[in-house]
Parts: structure tokens; C-alpha cells; sequence
């Protein structure tokens, strides 16, 4: 089982204070590994540190704007200089914007893709040289059911996450001669923030419209939560998937299997 052990190693998760950043850091501390986060504000940055120190999780944590290329390179020269080594990168950090297509400004579409595609590239590219010099590294990139699937509203959001699994598989290609291997997580409908007006109970008290049309459309019969994530980012970031690579890893209780349950 020790295929499956992080000890030793340093994970850098990016937009990690809380939701599914934090879930899989989680994970990964309790197979052993050291773990470094960012995000956008230090308010943020403070209440991460505050939350992964109730867990017992000695964390490093920096404010850094994934998008900013300059930002990125400081912040990875910083946690260099702290921990001497990133042994495994996730791409979490992530935004969505849930605005019908044809009512979307170009600014608004280019801002989901700076974030969920743009940014994984800066922070790839800047990892990925220490990586060659250590002789492995480890990357993880955090898709989604958009990666494979539409819906009304998420035009930007699919296309970053359709993208991203391409890059994945791009880099899963480009650096897979120097140990190192890049693959996707495709988790399915989670209950974070990010997802929480869409699960918001309606004034009478019963379930989102959106809510009950996932239940109907997961095996599971569930929304997942963070913590149906940590266990498959441990596989990936660990020995037990060296010869693993470019493969979008789907987390989705079974969504992407199933045509969806009768209506009654
Ligand atoms: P979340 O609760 O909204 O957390 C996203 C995190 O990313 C927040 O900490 C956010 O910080 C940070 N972030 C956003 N923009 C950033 C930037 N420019 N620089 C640095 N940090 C930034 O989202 P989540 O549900 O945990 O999702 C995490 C990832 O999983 C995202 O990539 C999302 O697309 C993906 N995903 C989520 C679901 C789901 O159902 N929840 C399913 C599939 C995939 P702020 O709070 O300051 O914005
Ligand atoms: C939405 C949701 C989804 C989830 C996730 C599904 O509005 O449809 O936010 O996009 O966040 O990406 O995998």
C-alpha cells in the first residue's frame, strides 16, 4: 500500500481556503503530504490557514491571483524557497458564471476562461521545470461534467473545462517522457459554494427545481460531496497512478453513465 502513501512529498493546491481545494488538501495531508495553498485574497488565504489548523494541518498558504502570470511566478518561487520542492500541482481554483450565452458580455466569457483555463496553463508552465529537475511531478486538474457535457447558461464555463481536458491531455503528452504525469478529476455535482444556488430551498420550503433534477439524474440519488474527491486525488497525486496519464477521471456517482430516472 505504500504505492499509495504522499509522505515526503509537497502539494500545491490552488484555491484551496475552503470547498473542493480543501477537501482534496485534506486527503492528500492524511497520506502524507505537505500541503501549500493559495488564493485570491488574505482574508481568504487567513481563514484557510485558520480551517486547515482545526484539522491538524500545518499549511503553507499565500495570496496569488491564478490569472496573473507575475503573481504565479513569485508565489512558486516563494513556496521553492520554503519547501525546496512541488511534487504534485492540483488546478483547482475556479469560477463559473451562469449567464445565457447571447446575454454574456465578452469580458464576462473571457474572465471565466482566464480563470478555469488560462490560469491552469500559467501555473503549469511555472511548475513544470522543477518538476523535470526532480525527476517526476504529479498534475491534476480539476474539470468537470462540463468537460463532457452542456447545459443552458454555462457557455463559458464549458468551454474553459472542455479546454482543460484538452490541456491536460496536452501536457499528459508533452511531459510524459520526464516522469510526469498529468490527469483531470471530473467531479460531478458537489455541494460547495459554488454550487449553492442551485440547491437553495424554494419559498414553500421544497427543493430546487435544479436540486431535484440532479437527484433524478445521479445513480447515487445524491449530490457528492468535497470530501468523494480526496480519495481519487490521492490515487493521482500518489505512485499507485505512474502510469496514469491524460485520463479525466470522473467522480460523478454515475451521472455521466445514466440517461436519468423516469419522472413518476
Ligand atoms: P468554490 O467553492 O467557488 O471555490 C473556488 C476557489 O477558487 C475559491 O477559494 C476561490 O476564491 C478560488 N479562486 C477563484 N478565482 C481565483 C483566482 N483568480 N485566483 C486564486 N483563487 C481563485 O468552488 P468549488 O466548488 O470548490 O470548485 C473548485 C473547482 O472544482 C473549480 O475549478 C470548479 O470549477 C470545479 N468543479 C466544481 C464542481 C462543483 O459541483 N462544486 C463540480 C465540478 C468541478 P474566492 O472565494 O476568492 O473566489
Ligand atoms: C452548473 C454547475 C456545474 C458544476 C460542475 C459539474 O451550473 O451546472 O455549477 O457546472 O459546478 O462543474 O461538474
Amino acid at each position: 500500500m505504500d504505492q499509495f502513501s504522499l509522505e515526503g512529498k509537497v502539494a500545491f493546491i490552488t484555491g484551496a481556503s475552503y470547498g473542493i481545494g480543501f477537501a482534496i488538501a485534506k486527503a492528500m495531508h492524511a497520506a502524507g503530504a505537505r500541503i501549500v495553498f493559495n488564493d485570491i485574497k488574505q482574508e481568504l488565504v487567513d481563514k484557510g490557514l485558520a480551517s486547515y489548523k482545526e484539522e491538524g494541518i500545518d499549511a503553507l498558504g499565500y495570496v496569488c491571483d491564478v490569472t496573473n502570470e507575475e503573481q504565479v511566478n513569485e508565489t512558486v518561487k516563494k513556496i521553492l524557497g520554503e519547501t525546496g520542492r512541488i511534487d504534485i500541482l492540483v488546478n483547482n481554483a475556479g469560477i463559473i458564471k451562469r449567464i445565457p450565452m447571447c446575454d454574456m458580455s465578452a469580458a464576462e466569457f473571457r474572465q471565466v476562461i482566464d480563470v478555469d483555463l488560462n490560469a491552469p496553463f500559467i501555473v503549469s508552465k511555472a511548475v513544470i521545470p522543477q518538476m523535470i529537475e526532480l525527476g517526476h511531478g504529479k498534475i491534476i486538474n480539476i474539470c468537470s461534467m462540463m468537460s463532457e457535457l452542456g447545459r443552458e447558461t454555462v457557455s463559458a464555463y464549458a468551454a474553459a473545462k472542455g479546454g482543460l481536458k484538452m490541456l491536460t491531455r496536452n501536457i499528459a503528452s508533452e511531459y510524459g517522457e520526464f516522469n510526469i504525469q498529468c490527469n483531470g478529476i471530473g467531479p460531478g455535482y458537489i455541494a460547495t459554494p459554488q454550487t449553492a444556488p442551485l440547491r437553495e430551498r424554494q419559498p414553500d420550503g421544497s427543493r430546487h427545481p435544479f436540486d431535484s433534477f440532479i437527484i433524478a439524474k445521479t445513480p447515487a440519488a445524491r449530490w457528492g460531496s468535497a470530501d468523494d474527491l480526496g480519495g481519487p486525488a490521492v490515487f493521482l497525486a500518489s505512485d499507485a497512478s505512474n502510469f496514469v496519464n491524460g485520463h479525466i477521471l470522473y467522480v460523478d456517482g454515475g451521472i455521466l453513465a445514466y440517461i436519468g430516472k423516469q419522472p413518476k
